[in-house]
């Protein structure tokens, strides 16, 4: 297939001349590298699966399509501009040539050209169409399926096919993960208002509509950490309504499926090895919409995929009294209202299931590294953090009179953030 991938590395290169172009490319150099490379987390040039790599190689069919209008359009503009420009006062001041009624030739030959760009870009259009609807029917029988709804501003993953007795699907939140290289069909529903799920590297965005099922499937070619967002403007956080897609490998997958399975983890004095170490130094003061660390990540030293299995495993150094005062406190100050912890009192339905939330790599969404730093700002200041967000209004006040329906000491929060991170 020599001539597709000539015609890729073509547009690649064309878009990043345009890109050059840019003035913006001045801003920064990170900027400039993710534009040079094409290779940002929510790219949809550089892509890791099937679904998506079929939806950008029609844009780049589209691309070209389009571009060798441009240049003859363009060619031939330039041609009358300059052939027939006025070259002298005379010129200037001659009566206009007799007019004509077009040629019958040029307007069948444009119309039939036409016709033939239209061909074109709609045979392949119509083959992705047809593609990306489902799962081509040879893989069906391979097929994994998961279930995606969307609440204002996070997102609930289940899997129908692995039932716990008594409970019902395996439940997580806001990180999705799958196994790589086996076609994954996600039922998309919402219980609130419209939401789109959108991977960019492994596909394009899908609706999730009020009362209505949708579906999508996508595919990783391999084990990958990917980052997705809410794509469709939703209220106050949309723009904050974010979600992780783990690939694993079978081994992996099937690892932490058994891990998800069982009930929260429960950390007693003798289970805790070595020295008990505070959960962290100070707690800091976090300003009113000061970024979260997600945004990019910058460890060279440490893939983020390898960054999530590391996530899996408990800290060594845990403090089984303060968990167990973070245990209580949950109870105390209303937690186990909204959040399921599974095994532990939690049974709350409107927030997210936190049974392994000390597991993820991310909090809020997608939104905060989970770390206590960030576990404690979150806990502390949700509003802060994501506006409108119904874990404060609602939670911790009272929606009517505004005032608060309880208060966190330091301590309070400190003793929070060591139970939440000990649910691994
Ligand atoms: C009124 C219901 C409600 C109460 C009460 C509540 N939460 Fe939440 N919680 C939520 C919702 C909703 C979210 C998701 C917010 C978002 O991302 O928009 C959330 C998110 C979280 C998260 C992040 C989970 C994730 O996967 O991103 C943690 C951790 C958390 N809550 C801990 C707590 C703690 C600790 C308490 C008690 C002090 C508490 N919550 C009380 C509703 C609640
Ligand atoms: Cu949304």
């Amino acid at each position: 297939m020599y001539l597709p991938s000539l015609l890729r590395s073509l547009g690649r290169m064309g878009i990043r001349v345009l890109a050059l172009a840019s003035p913006l490319f001045l801003t920064g150099c990170d900027f400039f590298n993710a534009i040079w490379r094409m290779d940002g987390h929510q790219s949809t040039i550089v892509v890791a699966g099937p679904v998506a790599r079929a939806q950008r190689d029609l844009f780049y069919v589209t691309c070209w399509v389009t571009l060798v209008i441009f240049i003859i359009v363009g060619a031939v503009l330039a041609y009358a501009t300059i052939k027939f420009k006025a070259r002298n006062a005379a010129d200037e001041h001659a009566e206009p040539p007799e007019q004509g009624h077009g040629n019958p030739l040029v307007e069948i030959s444009l119309i039939a050209a036409s016709v033939f760009a239209l061909v074109i870009i709609a045979i392949p259009t119509l083959k992705a169409i047809w593609y990306t609807y489902d799962v081509p029917e040879a893989e069906k029988a391979n097929a994994y399926e998961v279930t995606a709804t969307a609440y204002q501003w996070w997102f609930k993953f289940e899997y129908p096919g692995e039932p716990i007795e008594n409970v019902g699907p395996l439940s997580t939140s806001n990180e999705l993960v799958i196994p790589a290289g086996r076609p994954v069909h996600i039922n998309l529903r919402t219980v609130d208002v419209i939401h789109s799920f959108w991977v960019p590297k492994l596909a394009g965005k899908v609706d999730m509509i009020p009362n209505r099922g949708n579906r999508l499937w996508l595919q990783a070619d391999a084990p990958g950490y990917f980052w997705g967002q809410c794509a469709e403007y939703c209220g106050d956080s949309h723009a904050v309504m974010r979600f992780r897609v783990i690939a694993l490998g079978k081994d992996d997958f099937n690892a932490w499926l058994a891990a998800q399975k069982a009930t929260a983890r429960t950390v007693t004095a003798t289970a805790a090895a070595g020295q008990p170490r505070a959960q962290f130094a100070a707690l800091k003061e976090w300003k009113r919409n000061e970024p979260g660390y997600t945004d990019k990540y910058d460890r060279p030293d440490l893939s983020p995929l390898d960054n999530w299995k590391q996530m899996q495993a408990p800290n060594p150094n845990e403090d089984a009294a303060l968990i167990a005062q973070g245990r209580k406190l949950f109870q105390e100050k209303t937690c186990i209202g909204c959040h399921t912890i599974r095994g532990h009192e939690g049974v709350g339905i409107t927030g997210p299931n936190l049974t392994h939330v000390g597991a993820r790599t991310t909090i809020a969404a997608g939104l905060l590294e989970n770390n206590p730093e960030q576990l404690a700002r979150w806990i502390r200041h949700p509003d802060q953090v994501k506006p409108g967000n119904k874990m404060y209004n609602g939670g911790y006040i009272d929606v009517k009179t505004r005032k608060p329906n309880f208060t966190l000491t330091d301590a309070d929060v400190t003793a929070l953030v060591a139970y939440i991170s000990s649910l691994k």
